[in-house]
């Protein structure tokens, strides 16, 4: 079971890093070259609320690896709803499932996401590979367009499918860095777009979860019509404080996590 857990982060994280290549760079610059292990808080994936792709069916894969419902989110603006998932073993990332409440947008998105869906082997939905299996549609660039008139997220799921959304380092674990500011600090000093939306540090100790993240990498996507550059994926790191049990506290805070989702839209 732990192999499996194992294979399936790692998979994940290679899936991933396909195409966020600041992920494997933000690495270097965090030590890992000099020993520094880097632990993974969570990971996020984002889907559509229609059958046979909602929360439950991601979630499924990690319930049977043992995983345990945490808390549920609620994103109102955005026509999301997430819940997330832990493990009884510390070790073990969290994840945070968001779906997209399809039934709440405009008659023109739902028919365009029906359309996607349909293209999936509902069969697929529970193979081990899922999760990290990219895009089951057919999908132009201008349709990419017209869904971010309306929702960055459906644009992003559209363009992307299934894969993780971001990888978060655990500011816990590291050595040579204590603190979200210095992160962002170091990231600056790398080149690196901070997301600003609702401040560089999202979070505070009184929430027990302080957090940031880089803007999204942009790379090239091949559209049905034609090659465009768009944001892909992120990285994000968490620090967390102990709940007064002694335990650090393993939920997320629904209005920080409102503006990490913004980590996604296109800059400026
Ligand atoms: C998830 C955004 C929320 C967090 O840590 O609060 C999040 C997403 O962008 O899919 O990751
Ligand atoms: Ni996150």
């Amino acid at each position: 079971m732990h192999t499996d857990r194992n294979a399936l982060f790692q998979n994940l994280w290679r899936n991933y890093q396909e195409v966020t290549p600041s992920a494997a760079e933000i690495h270097r610059i965090l030590g890992a070259e000099e020993g520094q292990a880097i632990i993974n808080d969570h990971i996020a994936l984002r889907t559509f609320n229609r059958s046979p792709v909602g929360l439950d069916a991601l979630a499924e894969h990690f319930l049977k690896l043992g995983y345990r419902q945490g808390g549920e989110y609620h994103f109102e603006a955005k026509k999301l709803y997430a819940r997330h998932y832990e493990h009884p073993d510390a070790e073990a990332p969290k994840v945070f499932i968001s779906e997209l409440l399809v039934e709440q947008c405009s008659p023109g998105l739902q028919a365009t996401v029906d359309q996607l869906v349909a293209q999936i082997d509902a069969d697929r939905v529970s193979a081990d590979d899922f999760l990290y299996s990219g895009r089951h549609w057919d999908v132009d660039y201008p349709t990419y367009r017209a869904l971010l008139d309306e929702s960055e997220y459906a644009a992003w799921m559209a363009a992307w499918g299934y894969r993780a959304n971001h990888f978060t380092v655990s500011i816990n674990h590291l050595e040579r860095f204590d603190t979200v500011p210095e992160i962002n600090q170091l990231l600056k000093d790398n080149g690196y777009a901070v997301n600003a939306a609702g401040g560089e540090v999202k979070g505070s100790p009184a929430e027990l979860l302080e957090q940031s993240s880089t803007m999204a990498d942009r790379v090239p996507v091949r559209f049905s019509d034609r090659e465009e550059t768009i944001p892909s994926c992120f990285y994000e790191f968490a620090l967390r404080y102990p709940k007064p049990d002694g335990e650090l506290y393993s939920g997320f805070v629904a209005a920080s996590a409102d503006k990490i989702f913004e980590s996604t839209n296109a800059a400026g």
